[in-house]
């Protein structure tokens, strides 16, 4: 089947029509459809120049959100002691029912997290990109994990302090980002989960966002150096049942990988979503289209 298009004349003129002279119905309907082009070019212009000044005034831009001990600097060890099995500002995953120390080589649940300075440069087991001079360890026990949030407790205070006092606000997205790095032996495919949770009117978290790490040789070649992995939550929803509540984070293996996991420097991140602010911008230039349409009809 053929088709012919009819393109327009290019020698016609384009224009508006002179003062007095009259204006054929169609051409009225160019001329209207082209005033309304104008209009969401404009508002489209309006948009985008709010969308500018937000980023201008920093809007647009992501907040940190400052995690206590999140880089595991505190406390260090007891002289002597190769590492510190309490860690500041972090509570552990309470011990499983079904945990015997027995079993681990008499390694109490206590035991299985704890915090170590970095060796010094040029020892094998060095980590060139840890952040500050200490890390976490987390033996590759499933549940044996680390958790904060606004009514956590650590070793040292068993009523919260409240440090973390961060909340899941409307129209932000989350990062949480943690540098990870799985130990020498580790059993292939074993995991480790990031996760972002709230506690719900029960108390009990839940969690939201999360992303196993999984152990693989080609993931984590060498023991010394720490691998980003992140966990993102998309914008927050006026529906969500974490909307306004307190952030939580929360890192534990998954499975057993009978050596173990090694993390620090957590970070989390709240992002504006654009979107948002695009929605925004449009309500505004919509806002602005029907004001212009009630001026010229009045
Ligand atoms: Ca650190």
């Amino acid at each position: 089947m053929s088709m012919t298009i009819q393109l327009r004349d290019p020698a016609a003129p384009v224009g508006f029509a002179a003062a007095g002279e009259k204006i054929p119905s169609v051409a009225r309907g160019v001329s209207q459809a082209a005033a309304s082009v104008r209009r969401c070019i404009c508002v489209s212009a309006c948009a985008t120049a709010l969308l500018a000044w937000a980023a201008g005034q920093g809007v647009l831009q992501a907040e940190t959100i400052a995690v206590p001990n999140g880089s595991f600097e505190s406390p260090t060890p007891p002289p002597g002691f190769p590492v510190n099995t309490s860690i500041d500002s972090w509570q552990e995953t309470p011990q499983p029912g079904w945990y015997d120390p027995d079993v681990f080589g008499g390694v109490t649940w206590d035991q299985l997290t704890g915090v170590f300075p970095n060796t010094a440069p040029g020892e094998p087991n060095h980590i060139d990109n840890l952040d500050g001079s200490q890390a976490a360890y987390l033996f590759a026990v499933p549940g044996a994990g680390l958790f904060q949030d606004y009514s956590s407790t650590d070793w040292n205070h068993p009523s919260p302090l409240h440090l973390f006092d961060a909340k899941f606000q409307l129209g932000m997205a989350y990062n949480l980002t943690v540098g990870v790095l799985g130990g020498s032996g580790m059993t292939d495919g074993a995991s480790l989960q990031l996760s972002f949770y709230y506690r719900d009117a029960g108390n009990n978290p839940v969690t939201i966002a999360s992303t196993d790490v999984t152990y693989s040789l080609a993931n984590f070649p060498t023991i010394t150096q720490l691998h980003d992995y992140q966990v993102s939550l998309p914008a927050v929803q006026a529906g969500d049942p974490w909307a306004g509540q307190n952030i939580g984070v929360q890192i534990a293996p998954t499975s057993l990988g009978g050596t173990y996991w090694d993390v620090d420097n957590v970070r989390v991140q709240a992002v504006p979503e654009p979107g948002s602010l695009s929605l925004l911008a449009l309500g505004f230039g919509g806002l602005w289209l029907a004001r212009a349409r009630s001026r010229q009809s009045a």
